[in-house]
C-alpha cells in the first residue's frame, strides 16, 4: 500500500516538473498540451479514488496496524481517543473481516499528522468518515497516541465469542472462602490496579474488554461506591496476570458473579505491562430514562422535505431522503414519515451530569441555535424480529440542560448563551417530541411489528452509578396510519 502514498507526493512532484518545463516551451503543440490535460485529470482522478481509503501500518501483515485514512490528497493517522471494537470492527469491514481495537501506538508512533480524533462508531457504518468525528484534522494528540486494528477472519471471531458467552461464572471455579480482590499501586485506597488473591498469590487481571460494567463491579464488590474510571494501565504497577476474559453485567454486587475465560496460568493479549485497574467514588451521577414518556408521546407525522432542511443538515434522515434530493428536483415536495417521540433523562445520582467535552470544543449547531455538549448523548434504533437495524441508527448530539427538576431543586444549568451545560441532580433534560431531530426516519419501514431502542450516554463517555437505566428496549407497532410503542423494558445500552 506504500506506492499510493509515492504516487500522490510525486503527483504534485510531477504537476510542478510539467508546469516548469512548460513556460520554457512555450509553444508545445496542441496535441502535447491535450496529453498532459489528460495525464493530470487522470491524477486527479486517481486521488479523487483514494479518498476515504484505509491502510494499515506497522504490523506482520496488511491486516493489522496503526489506521491511516486518505483524506484530501494525502495520508493521517487516527487518535485513539473514544477507539473501540466497534470503530476496528468498521475498518476491518474493507478488507470483509470483523476486528479489535488497539490503543497508544500499538504498532510504532504516528508517522503522519493526525486526520480523525474522538472517532464514535456504531460498527455498522460503511467506513470509517460515516462515524462520528471532531473535524478532519482537528485533535490535540501525540504521536504515541495513534489507534490501530488487528482484523480477524470472521470466523475467529465467532468462535472467540462463542467461548466468551460459554465462560464459567468466577465463583463457580473459584473456592470463594480462600480468594479475595483488592486494589493496589493508587495514591488513596479507592483506586489502583485490581488483584485477585488465589491460590496462596496475588495476581492482576487481564485487561481485555475492560470497560465501566467491570469497573462498576469491583467498586461495588469492595463498598467503594461506582467506578469514576475504568482503566487499562501500568500507571499502578503491574503483577501476574491469572484472570482473563472476565465480563461482568455491570449490576452485580461481588466480582465473583461475572464470567470469566481462564484462571490460574492464562494468555492475555494486552500490551506488556498494562492491567485492569479502577478509580472508585461514592459521588456519581445516575441517569435514568424515562420509559413512560417514551410511550406516552410517541407518535407518527409526515413532513415536507421543505421543513426539513435543517435536519438534513444534521443528518437526521435515512440515506433515501439524501439519494431523493440529489436526484429529484421537485425533492422539497416530499414527505419524510418521523416517528416522533420526548425523551427525558432524570439525574437520580448524588453528582452532577457534566459532558466529557470541555467548553472550547462544543459544538454551535446552527439550526438548533445552541451548542452541543456531547457528540453522542443519544441512540435512537428500529430493529426487525431478527435484530436487524431497518431505521438508521441516529445519533443526537444533545445540550445538556435542567428543563424540570424537583420541588426545591433549582435549576443551574442552561443551553442558552454559552451557558454552561449539565443536568443537576434531581433534575431532568427534556427532549421535547417537537424538537427537531427527535425522531427516527421511518420512511422506509413497512407496517409490523418492531423493536424500538432509546439510549442516553450509551457509550459510557459520562460515568454513571448504573447504565442499567440507561436504554429503553420497547415495542413497537406501525400501521399504515399510525405507531404505537408500549411495553418498554430499561436495560443496559449494550446486551
Ligand atoms: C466475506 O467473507 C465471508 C466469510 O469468510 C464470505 O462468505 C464472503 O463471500 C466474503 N465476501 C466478500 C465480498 O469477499
Ligand atoms: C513517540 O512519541 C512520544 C510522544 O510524542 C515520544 O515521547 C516518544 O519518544 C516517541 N517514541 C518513539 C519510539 O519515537
Ligand atoms: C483467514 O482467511 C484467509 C483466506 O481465507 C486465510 O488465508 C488465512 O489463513 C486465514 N487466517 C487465519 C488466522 O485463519
Ligand atoms: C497452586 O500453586 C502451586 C505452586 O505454587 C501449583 O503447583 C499448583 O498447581 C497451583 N494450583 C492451582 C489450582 O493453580
Ligand atoms: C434528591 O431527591 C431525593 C429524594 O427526593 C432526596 O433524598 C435528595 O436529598 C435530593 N438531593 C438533592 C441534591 O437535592
Ligand atoms: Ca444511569
Amino acid at each position: 500500500m506504500v506506492h499510493i502514498k509515492l504516487t500522490v507526493n510525486s503527483m504534485v512532484l510531477i504537476f510542478l516538473l510539467i508546469r516548469t518545463v512548460g513556460v520554457f516551451c512555450r509553444d508545445l503543440s496542441e496535441k502535447d498540451r491535450n496529453l498532459r490535460a489528460k495525464y493530470i485529470q487522470k491524477l486527479l482522478n486517481k486521488q479523487k479514488k483514494y479518498e476515504g481509503r484505509i491502510k494499515l501500518t506497522g504490523g506482520p501483515n496488511m491486516y493489522e496496524g496503526n489506521v491511516y485514512v486518505f483524506h484530501a490528497g494525502r495520508w493521517g493517522a487516527v487518535c485513539d481517543d473514544s477507539w473501540d471494537n466497534q470503530a476496528a470492527t468498521v475498518v476491518c469491514r474493507t478488507f470483509n473481516k470483523t476486528g479489535v481495537a488497539t490503543v497508544g501506538s500499538q504498532y510504532g508512533n504516528a508517522t503522519e499528522k493526525f486526520w480523525l480524533d474522538d472517532v464514535i462508531c456504531q460498527g455498522d457504518e460503511t467506513s470509517l468518515s460515516r462515524c462520528a468525528f471532531n473535524r478532519w484534522g482537528a485533535s490535540d494528540c501525540k504521536g504515541d497516541e495513534a489507534a490501530g486494528v488487528k482484523c480477524l477472519n470472521k470466523t475467529d471471531t465467532l468462535s472467540l465469542k462463542k467461548r466468551k458467552t460459554r465462560g464459567k461464572k468466577l465463583h463457580e471455579v473459584l473456592d470463594l472462602k480462600k480468594t479475595g480482590i483488592r486494589l493496589v499501586g493508587g495514591s488513596d485506597y479507592s483506586e489502583g490496579r485490581v488483584e485477585i488473591y488465589h491460590n496462596g498469590t496475588w495476581g492482576s487481571i487481564c485487561p481485555e474488554a475492560w470497560s465501566f460494567y467491570e469497573a462498576t463491579t469491583v467498586c461495588q464488590h469492595l463498598d467503594m461506591g461506582y467506578a469514576e474510571e475504568a482503566l487499562i494501565t501500568f500507571k499502578y504497577g503491574f503483577s501476574n496476570i491469572i484472570l482473563s476474559g472476565v465480563q461482568c453485567e455491570g449490576n452485580e454486587r461481588s466480582l465473583f458473579q461475572c464470567r470469566h475465560r481462564q484462571f490460574g496460568n492464562v494468555g492475555c493479549k494486552s500490551e506488556k505491562g498494562h492491567v485492569a485497574a479502577v478509580v472508585c467514588t461514592q459521588k456519581l451521577a445516575d441517569l435514568i430514562l424515562d420509559t413512560i414518556t417514551i410511550e406516552r408521546t410517541a407518535h407518527l407525522q409526515d413532513v415536507t422535505m421543505y421543513m426539513l432542511q435543517c435536519a438534513m443538515e444534521e443528518n437526521c434522515l435515512s440515506r433515501t431522503a439524501y439519494e431523493i434530493q440529489k436526484h429529484n428536483q421537485d425533492w422539497q415536495y416530499e414527505t419524510r414519515r418521523l416517528l416522533r417521540f420526548t425523551a427525558s433523562s432524570f439525574n437520580g445520582g448524588n453528582a452532577e451530569f457534566r459532558p466529557y467535552l470541555p467548553k472550547h470544543l462544543w459544538q454551535w449547531h446552527m439550526c438548533h441555535m445552541h451548542y452541543h455538549s456531547m457528540e453522542v448523548f443519544a441512540i435512537f434504533d428500529v430493529m426487525d424480529k431478527n435484530g436487524v437495524k431497518v431505521a438508521e441508527g441516529h445519533k443526537a448530539s444533545f445540550c445538556l440542560e435542567d428543563n424540570t427538576c424537583l420541588p426545591g431543586v433549582d435549576k443551574k444549568y442552561s443551553c442558552k448563551n454559552y451557558g454552561d451545560q449539565g443536568i443537576s441532580v434531581n433534575c431532568s433534560d427534556v427532549y421535547m417530541y417537537n424538537i427537531d431531530c427527535q425522531w427516527v426516519d421511518v420512511t422506509d419501514v413497512q407496517p409490523g411489528d418492531y423493536t424500538f431502542k432509546v439510549a442516553v450516554n450509551p457509550h459510557a463517555r459520562v460515568a454513571e452509578q448504573s447504565y442499567h437505566n440507561n436504554a429503553a428496549t420497547c415495542r413497537l407497532r406501525l400501521t399504515d396510519s399510525y405507531a404505537t410503542v408500549f411495553g418498554c423494558k430499561l436495560g443496559r445500552p449494550y446486551p
